[in-house]
């Protein structure tokens, strides 16, 4: 046995329940992340429909390998084991995405029985562990029927469909789940998605609209976020909290002096995916300096939308991966975005740079800069790839992974520390699972899956964050 070594005792629980330099608050939201097409499988199952990510990932060449979500990691089947793993993780949050091709096949009409059945499947097995849901509505897996149909978010009929849809969810599920995010990640979608073609949340074969046209979708986008807020909140219990998972682009200053705090602000402010699609939802309103910049390619919008896509949430999610940085600048702009160098670590996949910074600058520009400084903000996601393996005993030493977590953990701790409002905290993601156009040779997971088998084994992260939640603290 080794010898006994002086010091080497873990620290204990806080037995306080307020923050202090070292601890997070007792109440701090410790969760875990996933969404429905990346786990669920059972494309073909109890009624559900193709969705528009079925159709791009069938399509070859478009996807990694040939990848599909058609199995996944078998969630549909398997969800009370991962529940389980939840719970051994400690988390008493989960956040996870309704199919809407399973619950409403066609994207609108009836309601299919048996796909929300399998949600309340869920819901009751997360209740038997303490685990409280954040739903996500939209998670990217669009019916297909409405692609076909009118082409999704860029046809203005989709308002009024997914606002049926966030009603119908109210409905049948409002008197289980206490917090709700309407869409995710707006400006990954439509600007990657629609504008780009890649990750391909556009439909095979069809043409990649011009710039107005990807702001009509994210007007639309914006729009429906509003007014399913509007319709989560006729439906659901008085005092849940709804908002969106949006991964805004936050601007860390290169140093913290007053002039480069105040460019990156600016950076924040006028960065196209925010100034179209996370301001105008906290200020009901789009930037005169930002709409003159686009040259008529800014979305058109009445006062009565502008109140509706301004409609009031409670709680925000942050997705946040990197960021960018600013510097003063003496430029017409005041500031200059510095491009992040070449050689940067990234973490085991091309766009994903190690810039902690940006979760603190993330959180703080919401109250300095969107003027909302008590909105209550979740990291509804935050992690990274790893190319760790396994030792004999089959455990995956991701030490990468613990690594970039911690960095980042720290960062928001610091936000905790200087009275930001900011709640909660869900890595993305619980498990490995199907990584878009990646595929599965990306893995995202604190629990190693072998797709072969769809055994699941915790890494080393897994009992990482364990000792971070019992801590309360960046261990
Ligand atoms: C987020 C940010 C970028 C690309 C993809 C995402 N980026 O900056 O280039 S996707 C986001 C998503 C989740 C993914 C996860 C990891 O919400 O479904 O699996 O991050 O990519």
């Amino acid at each position: 046995a080794a010898p006994a070594v002086h010091g080497a005792t873990p620290a204990p629980a806080p037995t306080g329940a307020g923050a202090d330099c070292t601890h997070f608050p007792a109440n701090f939201m410790w969760g875990a992340a996933t969404s429905s097409y990346q786990i669920e499988g059972a494309a073909e199952i109890d009624g559900r429909k193709p969705s528009i990510w079925d159709t791009f990932a069938r399509t070859p060449g478009k996807v990694h390998n040939g990848d599909t979500g058609d199995v996944a990691i078998d969630h549909y089947h398997r969800f009370r084991e991962d529940v389980k793993l939840m719970a051994d993780l400690g988390v008493k949050h989960y956040r996870f995405s309704i199919a809407w091709p399973r619950v409403i096949p066609d994207g609108r009409g009836a309601l299919n029985a048996k796909g929300v059945d399998f949600y309340k499947r869920l819901l009751d097995a997360l209740q038997e562990h303490g685990i409280e849901p954040a739903v996500t509505l939209y998670h990217w897996d669009l019916p297909q029927t409405l692609q076909d149909e009118y082409r999704g978010w860029e046809d203005r009929r989709i308002v009024d469909d997914f606002t049926a849809y966030a009603e119908a969810m109210g409905k049948a599920l409002g008197d289980r789940v206490p917090r709700w995010f309407t869409l995710n990640e707006v400006s990954t979608f439509a600007m990657i998605g629609y504008g780009v073609g890649y990750p391909g949340h556009h439909a095979p074969g069809v043409e990649l609209p011009d710039r107005a046209a990807l702001h009509r979708g994210i007007f639309h986008a914006v729009l429906a976020h509003g007014r399913g807020v509007q319709a989560l909140r006729a439906t659901c219990k008085a005092d849940a909290q709804i908002g969106i998972a949006e991964n805004y682009h936050a601007y860390a200053p290169i140093i913290e002096t007053e002039e480069h705090i105040a460019a990156a602000h600016r950076a924040f402010a006028l960065d196209e995916a925010n100034a179209s699609i996370i301001m105008p939802i906290l200020t009901g309103r789009y930037n005169p300096e930002w709409v003159e910049k686009m040259n008529g390619a800014a979305p058109q919008a009445t006062d009565a939308e502008l109140k509706d896509i301004g409609t009031p949430i409670d709680i925000l999610g942050f997705n946040c991966y990197h960021g960018g940085y600013a510097q003063a600048a003496d430029n017409a702009a005041g500031f200059d975005v510095v491009p992040t160098p070449r050689a940067f670590p990234r973490m085991n996949i091309s766009w994903l740079t190690v810039t902690p910074e940006a979760i603190y600058w993330g959180i703080r520009q919401i109250a300095d800069v969107a003027g909302q400084p008590d909105l209550p903000i979740v990291i509804s996601e935050n992690g990274c790839a790893d190319a760790a393996e396994a030792n004999s005993a089959g455990l995956v030493r991701d030490i990468d992974r613990i690594m970039y977590l911690r960095q980042y953990l720290g960062y928001v701790q610091r936000a905790v520390r200087e009275g930001y409002s900011i709640a909660g905290y869900f890595p993305w993601s619980l498990a490995d699972n199907f990584e878009w156009a990646e595929g599965y040779a990306k893995r995202f997971g604190m629990v190693h899956v072998d797709f072969e088998t769809q055994k699941r084994t915790p890494k080393l992260s897994y009992h990482w964050f364990q000792e971070v939640i019992r801590q309360r603290r960046v261990v």
